[in-house]
């Protein structure tokens, strides 16, 4: 259970007083809990949407805003800004997110062809913002804003096929850091993470091995979740892992600590899953059988973790925990 003087787990996370909270419900013992009240969006949140998962959030004034992955009723993959008080009503946009190339040379690759699966990051001055975008193949798009209205493009990170591009909160051993999954052009049956570096947030190099896809829930491939969080113990990733049953791919999520200074060194890799798709939510929608988290909350004062992830590509749904018994967790249960 949750104890204060756990607290120095977390090494850089900000208050987040207003961090969206469910307490465990009483005679559950798992680490990670899902919220009574899921979905907190549901597909036709807005008219043009037929669905809304795979999101990402982030504090933002006194409140929070993100971007959201809002499949059309076309069905056109697109992300889409939203705003929210308390974490869990939010008003997002009815229209797509529109990219203002960031200089004239990202004029050339700002076409839009899709986005989804977005990630939120803030990094300094602004919040950073990676999805996966269509140019000539899934790659990582790359884009910043201060406000969540105004949106610039920067070029994309890699060639394609690549998804589940993910930035490190700060810059490490003084570069940029973003953990990807090389992919195919389709619905990829392999995928190992990788750790990738840059001076600019425009050319990417250095590339690392960090895991692969192993066994068990997580035997057909594997990819970064929402930013990683700075403890004590690593940098704690959340995860993605992918097993194929003989009626399709099954998404659940889990955990690794990553090392601080070099985070393509795994240090403890937690075993069982952390959550796998069991609520009626998560099992029965466009695709059954997802729970893809894209973002994490964290509230440095009392360590409570919000996590945010797609339900069965159509719903956005939360789940909570505590930072220090993850970690705890992944200890115990290490590979
Ligand atoms: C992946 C991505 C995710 C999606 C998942 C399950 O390849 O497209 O957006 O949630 O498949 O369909």
């Amino acid at each position: 259970m949750h104890s204060s003087s756990k607290m120095d787990e977390i090494v850089s996370s900000p208050s987040v007083p207003g961090i969206p909270w469910e307490k465990r419900p009483d005679g559950c013992s798992d680490v990670v809990w899902r919220y009574s009240a899921n979905p907190i969006i549901h597909h036709d949140h807005i008219p043009s949407s037929n669905s809304i998962f795979n999101s990402a959030v982030a504090p933002y004034g006194t409140g929070f805003a993100g971007v959201f992955r809002c499949d059309s009723k076309t069905r056109q993959m697109q992300i889409h800004s939203g705003h929210s008080d308390d974490g869990m009503n939010w008003k997002i946009d009815n229209d797509r997110i529109q990219f203002v190339p960031a200089d004239e040379r990202t004029q050339e690759i700002a076409h839009f062809e899709y986005a989804y699966d977005p990630r939120v990051c803030w990094i300094e001055d602004r919040y950073y913002v990676t999805w996966c975008n269509g140019y000539y193949g899934p790659t990582i798009g790359v884009g910043y804003t201060y406000d969540f209205e105004n949106y610039f493009q920067l070029e994309n990170a890699y060639l394609p096929f690549n998804r589940n591009g993910v930035l490190f909160p700060r810059k490490i051993n003084g570069k940029y850091a973003m953990l990807n999954r090389p992919s195919d052009n389709g619905h990829t049956p392999f995928g190992d993470i990788y750790y990738s570096e840059s001076p600019d947030m425009t050319h990417w190099g250095r590339h690392r091995f960090v895991m692969g896809a192993s066994e068990g829930w997580q035997s057909t491939k594997i990819g970064a979740g929402p930013i990683p969080i700075e403890t004590s113990e690593g940098w704690l990733l959340i995860y993605h892992g992918v097993l194929t049953s003989c009626n399709g791919f099954v998404y659940s999520f889990g955990a690794a600590l990553l090392d601080l200074d070099k985070p393509w060194q795994v240090r403890y890799r937690g075993e069982p899953y952390l959550l796998a798709p069991q609520a009626s939510y998560e099992r029965t929608g466009d695709v059954p059988n997802v729970a893809f988290p894209c973002a994490a909350l964290v509230d440095g004062d009392s360590g409570r973790m919000a996590i945010y992830y797609g339900g069965a590509d159509t719903v956005v749904c939360l789940a909570f925990a505590y930072v220090n018994e993850i970690v705890d967790f992944i200890k115990a249960f290490a590979a």
